[in-house]
């Protein structure tokens, strides 16, 4: 019998706190419908964004943690990769998804290695040609605009026009993925907005969706939209309606929590507004890119 529930596996580290990666792609996914598989990449005490923090590289796991699967014929609606513990593993994950892909499955490739122009703690620069190896994998990619550069070999800029961004897109598209989309891009003349925009190589068409931005950074926001975006598709939504409601989410989880005092940039409040995606496709602020 075919599976009653889509079933995602989910390549991403486990950070025992700070809300990101595994900590909230599931709660994400189980919500919208969809039956997650982990692939734990690394074991982290928190994100890298917190000094101190301690991480458990679990490429040495992977091969015999794979072929478990393998052997038990399991297969995926979705792959949805992310932070990566080590160079190494980017190869086992490209692996990963040739063996486990089928003609329907969506793989998604959010290349986290970076933001705001720099690498993340734990990740060295060889990181980068190998992520762009992953991302020619898949169907959408999910880069912030460091990242993006990062791949393209340009750099971070600080503003972009929109024939900038579209220009960007169809390079992202270049490397292999018919659907990039860029995050936190600095677009001409809506400094107000924080803004995503889209590309479909199949239709030739060009997306910007964005909610007005609130003055301040939570970590993990990245792996939260790129979860609802992930979803979005699955359930069938056309992909400026899954940027949209990936943007909408986000844009409310930062809400729900940006007016309570006291609280630290690891710590959105994604369970209190987890409900809001069970509730039906809601999408209302797209616009094709001008
Ligand atoms: O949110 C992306 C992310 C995922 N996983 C780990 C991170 C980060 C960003 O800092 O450190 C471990």
């Amino acid at each position: 019998m075919k599976n009653p529930l889509p079933r995602v596996a989910a390549i991403h580290d486990l950070s025992g706190f700070g809300r990101c990666s595994l900590t909230v792609v599931i709660p994400i996914l189980s919500t919208m419908g969809f039956e997650v598989c982990p692939v734990p990449t690394a074991i982290l005490s928190s994100h890298t964004g917190i000094e101190g923090f301690t991480l458990f590289d679990l490429t040495g796991e992977l091969p015999a943690f794979i072929g478990h699967w393998e052997r038990l014929g399991l297969r995926f609606d979705a792959v949805y990769t992310g932070f990566l513990g080590s160079v190494r593993q980017a190869g086992i994950v490209r692996g990963f998804v040739d063996r486990f892909k089928s003609e329907d499955t969506l793989v998604v490739v959010d290349p986290v290695m970076a933001d705001h122009g720099r690498l993340y703690a734990s990740m060295p620069p060889e990181m980068v040609g190998e992520m762009k190896k992953l991302c020619a994998k898949a169907q959408v990619i999910t880069p912030n605009i460091t990242e993006a550069a990062l791949m393209l070999g340009r750099p971070v800029p600080e503003r972009l026009t929109a024939a900038e961004a579209k220009d960007w897109l169809k390079a992202l598209s270049d490397l292999g993925p018919a659907m990039p989309v860029i995050t936190s891009l600095p677009l001409e003349g809506r400094d107000d907005v924080s803004a995503v925009a889209a590309y479909n190589r199949e239709d030739g068409r060009f997306w910007l969706a964005g909610r007005p931005i609130v003055p301040t950074q939570y970590h993990g926001t990245g792996d939260i939209f790129s979860s609802v975006l992930t979803g979005s598709l699955l359930q069938g939504d056309s992909l400026p309606v899954a940027v949209d409601r990936s943007a909408q989410f986000v844009a409310g989880a930062i809400r729900g929590t940006f007016g309570y005092s006291g609280l630290g940039h690891h710590e959105i409040l994604l369970e209190r507004a987890l409900k809001n995606l069970a509730n039906a496709s809601h999408s209302d602020n797209y616009e094709l890119l001008p």
